[in-house]
Formats: structure tokens, C-alpha cells, sequence
């Protein structure tokens, strides 16, 4: 078991099919904190209106998210698109969860970051709801997609795990723009507050890098590249990155590894590549 300070997750879509709850469940299983932050897109009411697919993996994981705040965890819920209908009620307390449109979290080495789920900076989401509705419908495709080309890997005897919808946002040059639009837009509005960074979700990408002198910090997503952010009890963030599981990485035999290293979804940097497009 590891003991942070902070865990911060996003985009669960909870009620989807490609909502991966049996890694979200032994990430839980794997890590305990003191704060438990729930970034937006936790429960997908969009996608729950054409089908609800609620795996018992799911319940799972609401149980132990509420196990965790009885035992004393502080568990903060941001709503976001997806489950935008909860935003009406931020400010109340549920199960001990505390639902919140927006919280500010100060980390045990001081620095302040606010944390949004973010798609109030999504320029599409925010204009074109039926634009993004489309969009959503396109990317779960790709994540359907994906699980057929995984189970045919394993039956290949491929090790590890390959993200067709990854591979589309680092090679789709709109993509590749939009994911560095979005950054730099929600580092210029949170830069007015005084912050030190920032910590959001929305966009399935997640990171931890510098912009402009502030920290931007992406939770990413369980749906397709499986990510949490931590803080450590000095302080220091970090990006777990949970997509492999750990029986896949402890493989004995030399062809492994290096298949895996190579394949690994690389973390997308979203301002290099769109300097260099
Ligand atoms: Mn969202």
C-alpha cells in the first residue's frame, strides 16, 4: 500500500462501457490518501441517456469511495460536462463527500493550485454542445475499437497494452492543437487568482509540466489511458500512470520489456509537437 497525502482523479465515466473500473479499483487498492479529489466526468449522465452500462466494478468503486470518506478521508467532488447536472448543488455534503464546483488545494510544501475540471476553457464543448456530443460519440468508437484490437494482441501473445485513441490524439494535428489551446487557456484565466497551478481533467491527457511559469497538472482519464495524479507527503506531484497491469510489467523473459517500453502510450507534449507542426 502506498500512503500519499492526495489523490486526484478524473474522467471515471462511471455508467460507460469503456469505463476501465477494474484498474481504477486496483489503483484504489494499490494507494490510500488523506484528500481524495474527484475532478469532474465522474458519473457519465451524457452517455447513460443512449445506454447505461453499470458493471458491478462500478459499484465497487462508489463503495469505496464512500468507505473512504467515512473512515475520515477528505473526498471532494468537482462535477464536470459529463455530470453537470450536479453542479446545481455544489456546496452540500453527501455520504461525506463534499461537492464543489471548484476547490483550492495547498500542498504540504505550500504551493496553492485550484482545481477546475475545465471544460468551461474547451472552446468546442462550450459553443457547439452538439459538436461535442459528436465528438464523444467518435472517441468512445475509437475506444470500442480499441478494446477488439487489444483482445487481438493478446491472442498475438503481444504483451502490454496499445491506446488506439492515444495514438489519434498524438497524431491528429487538431487534436494535437486543441490539447495545447486548452492548456494555455486555463493557465491565462487561472493565472488572474493568484495561484501557484492548476489541476483539471476533461481532456483525457494527462500531465504535469510548467506553462508560463505556473503549474498546469492534467488527472487524465479511466477510460482509455488510466492515470491519477499524487502528491507525496513532501509534497511532490506525480503521474501514476495504471494502464498496465502490474502482472504484464513483472513478466519474466527479455522480449517483454523492451515490447512494452517501446509501445507504452508516451505522455504527449502537446507544445513541443505543435511548434514543430
Ligand atoms: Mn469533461
Amino acid at each position: 500500500m502506498n500512503t500519499v497525502r492526495a489523490i486526484f482523479l478524473s474522467d471515471i465515466h462511471l455508467g460507460t462501457r469503456g469505463c476501465q473500473a477494474e484498474r481504477l479499483l486496483d489503483f484504489l487498492r494499490h494507494y490510500e490518501s488523506e484528500y481524495l479529489y474527484l475532478v469532474g466526468d465522474i458519473v457519465d449522465f451524457w452517455a447513460m441517456k443512449r445506454s447505461i452500462r453499470w458493471a458491478p466494478a462500478q459499484n465497487t468503486v462508489v463503495q469505496k469511495v464512500l468507505r473512504q470518506a467515512r473512515k475520515g478521508c477528505q473526498v471532494v467532488f468537482i462535477p464536470g460536462n459529463h455530470d453537470e447536472a450536479l453542479r446545481d448543488y455544489s456546496g452540500i455534503d453527501f455520504g461525506g463527500i463534499e461537492l464543489r464546483n471548484e476547490a483550492l488545494h495547498t500542498t504540504a510544501d505550500g504551493r496553492r493550485f485550484l482545481l477546475l475540471h475545465g471544460d468551461e476553457f474547451d472552446q468546442v464543448t462550450r459553443y457547439h454542445k452538439w459538436v461535442a456530443v459528436l465528438g464523444d460519440i467518435g472517441y468512445n468508437a475509437l475506444v470500442w475499437i480499441n478494446t477488439y484490437l487489444s483482445r487481438l494482441r493478446r491472442r498475438l501473445g503481444r504483451p502490454g497494452y496499445w491506446s488506439l485513441a492515444g495514438y489519434a490524439k498524438r497524431k491528429v494535428k487538431r487534436a494535437v492543437s486543441f490539447i495545447f489551446d486548452f492548456e494555455h487557456s486555463v493557465i491565462h484565466a487561472v493565472r488572474e487568482r493568484g495561484v501557484d497551478g492548476v489541476i483539471c481533467g476533461h481532456i483525457h491527457s494527462a500531465t504535469i509540466k510548467q506553462i508560463d511559469g505556473l503549474t498546469y497538472i492534467n488527472c487524465g482519464d479511466w477510460v482509455d489511458s488510466c492515470t491519477a495524479i499524487v502528491e507525496h507527503p513532501d509534497g511532490r506531484m506525480e503521474l501514476v500512470d495504471w494502464s498496465i497491469p502490474a502482472d504484464v510489467l513483472a513478466l519474466p523473459g527479455p522480449a517483454a520489456a523492451p515490447a512494452y517500453a517501446d509501445e507504452r502510450p508516451q505522455p504527449v507534449c502537446a507544445s513541443a509537437r505543435h511548434e514543430a507542426t
